[in-house]
């Protein structure tokens, strides 16, 4: 659990005032990747060899291939938005909503993932660092939607009249939403756990190495060792439905 982490000796297992540490005294950023919607049903980037209909996600989720193609790009999450509307959270996503009641701000959820179903399962504080689907972006004046249905053929922005609606999602090359805060958090947090991501994207995958620098504690929960493991203090490997319920218990 939380407090076993805490208490497991390092850093965080002195009492540093004579008393012991308790869950309640301890930062806690968490960074959930694909993994952690596997069990709902939503597949990860890895899965399919990070391709989708025969194209590779780094050449799909690109302004260039944005420009190349809107339509394609358009299709790619229109089709994902429409599934993870058919979806569930699962029990991971609800353990880590109960940890936000016991820690409230000492917990900072960091999502690589665009789907809502941390919101789903109760979390209220999510930061998507690579956008959210159900959000509009107008391509010319920044002004942001929430969007539900397909995009492709969306009338231009209803602000500037002018601006081609794109989805609201960090492609590769560009730069990562509320990367201060999430920085901010990184120096100040105690603990660290990565839940279902490769390690394979960056700024992402590097966050472990700044908060261990910082010196917290690292925790991975994922099926497989990462591309990061060894920069963890301590890993379980499994599924999130299983290992995140126990860790917050
Ligand atoms: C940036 C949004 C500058 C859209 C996404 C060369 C070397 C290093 C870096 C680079 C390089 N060339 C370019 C770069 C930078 C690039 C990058 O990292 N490229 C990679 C491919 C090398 N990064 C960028 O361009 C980023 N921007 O760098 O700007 C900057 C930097 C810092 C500060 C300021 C500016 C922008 C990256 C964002 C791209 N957009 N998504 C969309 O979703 O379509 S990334 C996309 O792929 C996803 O959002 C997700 O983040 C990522 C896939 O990662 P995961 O979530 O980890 O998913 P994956 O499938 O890979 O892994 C799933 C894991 O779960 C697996 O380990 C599996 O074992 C596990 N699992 C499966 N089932 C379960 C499970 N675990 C537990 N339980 C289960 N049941
Ligand atoms: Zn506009």
């Amino acid at each position: 659990s939380v407090g076993a982490i805490v208490s497991g000796g390092g850093r965080l297992g002195e009492p540093v005032s004579g008393r012991p540490v308790t869950v309640a005294d301890v930062k806690v950023v968490v960074l959930t990747g694909a993994g952690i919607s596997a069990e709902s049903g939503v597949p990860t980037f890895r899965d399919a060899d990070g391709l989708w209909e025969g194209h590779r996600v780094e050449d799909v989720a690109t302004p260039e291939g944005f420009h190349a193609d809107p339509e394609l790009v358009h299709q790619f999450y229109d089709e994902r938005r429409a599934a993870v509307a058919e979806v569930e959270p699962n029990p991971a996503h609800v353990a880590l909503a109960e940890l936000e009641q016991l820690l409230g701000d000492d917990l900072t959820l960091v999502t690589q993932n665009i789907d809502d179903l941390h919101e789903r399962a109760g979390s209220k504080r999510v930061v998507h660092m690579h956008g959210e689907l159900l959000s509009a972006l107008c391509a010319r004046c920044g002004r942001r939607i929430p969007w539900e249905g397909p995009m492709v053929g969306a009338p231009p922005c209803g602000s500037c009249g002018k601006g081609d609606l794109r989805p609201d999602v960090v492609w590769f090359g560009e730069i990562p939403y509320h990367m201060d805060a999430i920085i901010d958090a990184l120096v100040e947090c105690e603990l660290f756990v990565s839940i279902g991501t490769s390690g394979a994207v960056y700024p992402a995958a590097g966050f472990v190495q700044q908060a261990r620098a910082f010196g917290a504690r690292t925790l991975e929960l994922n099926l497989v060792p990462s591309e990061g493991s060894r920069f963890f203090h301590e890993a379980r490997h499994g599924r999130a439905g299983d290992l995140v319920p126990a860790w917050v218990a």
